[in-house]
């Protein structure tokens, strides 16, 4: 049975500012998601705070959204099978140091803040975010 899904992926900063946008799309491709919609954007640090409500109670949180909002991000909606799971295994474990061989923040990621890459952790979160970004 076909089980097609969107999910909302996100090249941060530290990736947009090594030119990585065009490299981490290929490797997207080349694991058969489809890139939707993409835009570049820059957000204010209300809007981070906004996407990142879920982390506001941990410390990390204000750093995270200062840094999510510190430059250019790729925001980008992509599709394919079991896509929300197959984004997290794509993107690897949030700190770059735990990350398999063949993920992007193994590859890419610098540090467990600057590691490149954001997923929708879930369907449900992955409509959420989606609609955060490209409100039509
Ligand atoms: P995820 O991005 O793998 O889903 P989350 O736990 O949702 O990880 O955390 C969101 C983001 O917050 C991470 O991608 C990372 O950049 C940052 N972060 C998570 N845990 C820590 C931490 O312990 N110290 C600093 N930054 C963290
Ligand atoms: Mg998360």
């Amino acid at each position: 049975m076909s089980n097609i899904e969107q999910t909302l992926s996100i090249i941060k900063p530290d990736a947009v500012e090594r030119n990585l946008e065009n490299e981490i799309k290929q490797v997207f491709k080349e694991k058969g998601f489809q890139i939707i919609k993409a835009k570049k954007i820059k957000i204010e640090k209300s809007e981070a705070e906004s996407f990142y409500k879920v982390h506001e109670t941990k410390p990390f949180y204000n750093d995270l959204c200062a840094y999510l909002s510190s430059g250019p991000i790729i925001v980008m909606v992509l599709e394919k099978e079991n896509a929300v799971l197959g984004n997290r295994e794509l993107m690897g474990a949030t700190n770059p140091k735990d990350a398999e061989d063949g993920t992007i923040r193994k590859k890419y990621g610098i540090s467990i803040d600057k590691n490149s890459v954001h997923g929708s952790d879930s369907i449900e979160n992955a409509k959420i975010e989606i609609n955060f970004f490209f409100k039509d």
